[in-house]
């Protein structure tokens, strides 16, 4: 089984089925539309050498209307459309143009996977020789769903490949199509003939849903500066390996990337170099890119603490800034700073923020993330609104100020995410809607699930993604802003071993489980840049998306990592090359090749 995540029930024969380089999708959908529309609203599916259009002599009574789309080589154009939201007709768009690309265009060469002096099947040896897959895509939402992403969502599929080489998929929704369809690619590799590629698994048959509900990546993009492109990357490594949430850190204390056209001294300031800033249409189009595959972009404004890169355009909001040579008096980084707690200028400064930002995030997303980790009470002894570090004087600001945010983001139908902090170290009261992300330990998800609250998991000792390379071992703020004061967290490094051992449900009681709704790998920056990111983050961000698809034990209660996983990782992390992503290797090629 070469698959990734590992699907919920899998049964292949053993038939090896040439295919050449061609293929068509049948695509029946609930809910008619004419073949007209198609054209404007997918113009990258029509390749010149493509043929596009709708099958006439479909007449099936579930009153579905079948349309197909027929791919033969050739390059498609990059989709760019700027309107707003996705709809789940452009989302099976998008997932059939990738499949194609990704079978004919990026597919694997198998050689790791077989034996030294391996003979590759031949195509005129094998009886099962097709002009072209056939898909059947088969949903049973209708087309022009605008918000698919809202909540939760079906993603669950079945995939069948008959020996005849018909494959069907179908799902419930167009993103459970999505999914299928990228288990679908991974049936097939490359020949060397160039010309054919070839599935030695058919026939198969394949029911699959994911076991956690929340399941994404948390990239840093405030400590070092990211491009577009590069995130897009992500975004399709995410969506390769069946993530369903890309989480943005897209502020904190060392830069504000982010474009706030209603204050643009924000970002132009606060930006590592005025050019280093995720526009309002950078800011869209990774939602957009998100949302068709299937992945919710969530925004994160980490407040009131990680803000001291807002003090570049407005000082006067911003107290206990960078008091170096103390900055760890005052934060858990350098610099220090923090909204201040009890300021009309503050609240102002947030209602213009809300104000421009909201509305943007809304047709992408059903979350806004306020953060509220690591606040050092200290900082309010130099807050001249505050003068005080006692929390029964902090404690009613700051959940007014929680309050006010939470009312703010949920007047635009988001609802609310905040760090564990806020609830376990400030005690605040929170709505009952509100999603609880921990960070720091197991007991910590053991009692935000029992507040009631839904919670994300990511514990720092397996699902930190960072671990520095360069800490200090006798941690001396005072000599140099060049810190790690994280020193223990590394040791053992986070292979993907340890990653994958990680069990989110360990230590909560059952009656409470349905409240871990899922997780996150972090990827925080301070020590990785454009150079290093794909490696850092893929295949170890693998190993988080199979325990969260799959579960973290198999069918026995044991642990994946120890029994089947790493072949399997070991193609996937040669997957994740061909589509582009700089992913690290996990053995050498001797492992895969000789079974050990
Ligand atoms: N930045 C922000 C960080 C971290 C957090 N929040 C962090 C804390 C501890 C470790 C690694 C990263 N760099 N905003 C914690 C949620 Cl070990």
């Amino acid at each position: 089984a070469a698959l990734w995540p590992i699907p919920v029930s899998y049964k292949h024969g053993d038939t090896v089925l040439f295919i050449k380089k061609g293929v068509s999708f049948y695509w029946y959908e609930a809910g008619a539309r004419d073949v007209g529309s198609i054209a404007n609203q997918a113009p990258f599916l029509l390749a010149s050498n493509s043929n596009i259009g709708l099958d006439t002599q479909d007449s099936s009574n579930l009153k579905l209307r079948k349309r197909y789309a027929e791919f033969v080589l050739g390059d498609t154009e990059e989709e760019d459309s700027m309107r707003e939201g996705v709809t789940s007709d452009e989302v099976v768009e998008f997932a059939i143009n990738s499949t194609w690309r990704t079978i004919f265009l990026q597919n694997l060469y198998p050689w790791k996977f077989h034996p030294r002096n391996w003979n590759e099947p031949s195509a005129q040896q094998t009886a099962n020789y097709l002009s072209r897959i056939n898909i059947e895509v088969l949903a049973i939402e209708p087309p022009n769903v605008a918000k698919p992403l809202a909540g939760e969502f079906d993603e669950s599929y079945s995939l069948t490949l008959t020996e005849e080489g018909l494959a069907t998929v179908r799902a419930n929704s167009s993103i459970g199509i999505a999914r299928g369809l990228i288990t679908l690619t991974q049936l097939f590799y490359a020949h060397s003939d160039k010309e054919h590629v070839y599935t030695p698994l058919a026939p198969v048959t394949i029911f699959d849903k994911p076991v956690f509900e929340h399941r994404g990546i948390n990239l840093d993009v405030s400590r070092n500066f990211f491009s577009v492109s590069d995130i897009k990357r992500q975004i399709d490594a995410c969506a390769y390996n069946k993530m369903n949430r890309f989480h943005l850190h897209v502020t904190d204390s060392q830069s504000w990337p982010l474009e706030i056209p209603s204050m643009p001294k924000l970002s132009a300031k606060g930006a590592y170099r005025p050019d280093l800033v995720y526009t309002s249409q950078d800011f869209r189009s990774m939602q957009r890119y998100a949302a068709l595959q299937g992945i919710e972009m969530i925004t994160e404004i980490d407040m009131p603490g990680h803000t001291s890169s807002i003090h570049h355009a407005y000082p006067e909001l911003i107290a206990a800034f960078n008091k170096q040579p103390d900055w760890n008096t005052y934060a858990a980084e350098p610099p220090s700073g923090t909204l201040k707690l009890n300021s009309t200028a503050v609240y102002n400064f947030l209602e213009k923020l809300f104000d421009d930002l909201l509305p943007r995030i809304s047709p992408y997303s059903s979350y806004f993330h306020m953060g509220g980790d690591e606040v050092n009470r200290n900082a309010y002894l130099l807050d001249d609104t505050v003068n005080s570090n006692d929390p029964a004087i902090l404690q009613p600001l700051m959940q007014k100020f929680v309050d006010r945010i939470h009312d703010r983001v949920r007047g635009v139908g988001l609802t609310p995410v905040v760090w564990e902090e806020m609830l376990l170290e400030w005690n605040m009261t929170l709505g009952s809607d509100v999603i609880v992300q921990s960070w720091r330990s197991d007991e910590a998800v053991a009692q935000i699930v029992a507040k009631g609250h839904k919670t994300l998991v990511g514990n720092y000792k397996y699902w930190y993604l960072d671990c520095g390379k360069g800490q200090w071992l006798d941690f001396d703020p005072s000599v140099s802003a060049n810190y790690w004061p994280y020193i223990d967290y590394c040791a053992p490094f986070h292979n993907w071993r340890l990653v994958y051992s990680y069990d989110p449900l360990s230590g909560i009681p059952e009656e409470n489980q349905h409240l871990v709704i899922g997780g996150e790998a972090h990827m925080w920056a301070e020590q990785t840049d454009p150079v290093n990111l794909d490696r850092m983050i893929w295949p170890r961000g693998s190993a988080v998306a199979e325990v969260l698809w799959s579960g973290a034990k198999d069918g026995q209660g044991r642990n994946r990592s120890q029994i089947d996983a790493s072949p399997r990782l070991s193609e996937m992390r040669e997957r994740l090359v061909s589509l582009g992503v700089g992913a690290e290797p996990i053995q050498m090629p001797y492992c895969t090749m000789e079974g050990v």
